[in-house]
């Protein structure tokens, strides 16, 4: 194929590829070993909360979980130790620089995905993005490993945009294409979640989950028969303290904040539903109206995994009314929050359903704050 870079073009989304753990932690799994971990932290620092010298640990509730956040289960790529009150984190043993990283690995399966999805000989694209939350080392890029792994020529780079890493990718993929600087990049977002949970912080220990995600933007120029035009992207940032993790290359300059809980996630999770909710909202209503796109006549909302509650709130005042599962579909009751890939999980799962000319909408948002829309249309 002769790709034409000075030609510029209208982006799609050509395919979806998802891999997910084989492991799963059940709310009652996750409830059970951190209330053994409270009764053993309780009964070792017995004198010292008798005294008023240490608080004691408050038990965590599986009905608390659900009804809050909507959460049944969550995938993980090591149980065992994340379950064992002793340890509480994930165990994955360092590889060397021979072996593929464990975030590249996860990629690489999702991308391969996607790519056997579109028909997509690898000499065809032109770049990858690794777009998450989380990098597992600062450099080389985990996308130019995903990129060498799947034999990519070309260009590749990490970007992070917590929650919002992956629509910010798509965004960042169509205006490629839009620019005729390419006709083919692959929006990878590998989300390892729990290496960066705190599992002993009751607030938060049942929030994520672990998967990859990748999706392949193109030009419709190349485009498999079946795709979804893009009609639109926004993105959106306001700065916020409320969802944080001062984990950092400059931690060990600073040894007297080791080890100190806001080195993996912390946030203040209702000033978060309160502020984000209107926030997106606003945006969804706005860009739709600027696109011409009629934000009640949406068929599907493909919404950021964090909260049941948010999600029903938001598609309530962009829909106009109650949405169905149909209209707005759920994941994150077996996925939990997988950040940046849940709003792609929900699209890669529920969309062969639709016919041409229906219009959807992918929406993430979160942690900058940041959120993202991309405005799509079935062409089949
Ligand atoms: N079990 C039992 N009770 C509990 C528990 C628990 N586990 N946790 C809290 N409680 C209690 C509290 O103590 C409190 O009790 P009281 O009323 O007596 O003080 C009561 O329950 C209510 O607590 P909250 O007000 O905290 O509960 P909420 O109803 O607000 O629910 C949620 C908490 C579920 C966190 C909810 O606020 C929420 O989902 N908010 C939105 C959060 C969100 O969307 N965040 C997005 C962040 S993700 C992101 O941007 C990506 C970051 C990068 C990922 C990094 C990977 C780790």
């Amino acid at each position: 194929m002769s790709h034409n870079k000075t030609l510029a073009g209208r982006p799609v989304i050509s395919s979806t590829g998802l891999f997910t753990p084989a492991e799963t932690i059940t709310n009652e799994e996750l409830v059970d070993s951190f209330n053994r971990y409270v009764e053993r932290f309780n009964a070792e620092n017995a004198d010292a909360i008798a005294a008023g010298n240490t608080a004691a640990l408050q038990p965590s509730s599986v009905e608390f979980i659900e009804k809050a956040s909507g959460i049944k289960a969550r995938h993980v790529m090591a149980k065992e130790p994340i379950l064992d009150p002793g340890t509480m984190e994930p165990r994955l043993p360092e590889r060397s620089n021979e072996e593929l990283s464990f975030m590249a690995e996860i990629g690489v399966k999702a991308a391969r995905q996607a790519l056997e999805q579109a028909g997509r000989d690898v000499a065809d694209v032109d770049a990858v993005l690794c777009a998450a939350s989380n990098m597992e080392r600062p450099y080389p890029a985990m996308a130019i490993e995903i990129q060498q792994e799947l034999g990519i020529e070309g260009f590749a780079f990490d970007m992070n945009v917590a929650c919002s890493s992956a629509t910010f990718g798509i965004q960042t993929a169509a205006d490629y294409i839009r620019s005729g600087n390419a006709k083919s990049v692959l929006v990878v977002s590998p989300e390892i979640t729990s290496g960066h949970l705190n599992w002993r912080d009751r607030d938060s220990h049942f929030i994520f989950g672990d998967v990859a995600t990748a999706v392949l933007v193109e030009d419709a120029a190349i485009a498999p028969d079946t795709h979804w035009d893009i009609l639109g992207t926004r993105l959106k940032t306001v700065f916020s303290n409320n969802i944080r993790n001062n984990f950092g290359f400059l931690n060990r300059a600073s040894p007297e904040g080791e080890g100190k809980a806001d080195k993996l996630f912390v946030q203040e999770g209702r000033k978060v539903f309160k502020e984000v909710v209107p926030m997106v909202a606003e945006m969804i209503v706005t860009e739709a109206e600027r696109l011409g796109i009629d934000p009640q006549a949406l068929r599907r909302l493909w919404l950021h995994q964090a909260n049941a509650g948010m999600n029903r709130l938001i598609a309530q005042k962009v829909l106009g009314h109650e949405a169905s599962a149909d209209e707005s579909p759920t994941v994150l009751d077996t996925y939990a929050n997988t950040s940046s890939a849940g709003s792609i999980i929900a699209f890669h799962k529920h969309n062969r359903d639709l016919a041409d000319g229906d219009t959807g909408l992918i929406c993430s948002f979160g942690a900058g704050y940041s959120a993202g829309a991309v405005f799509v249309r079935k062409v089949a």
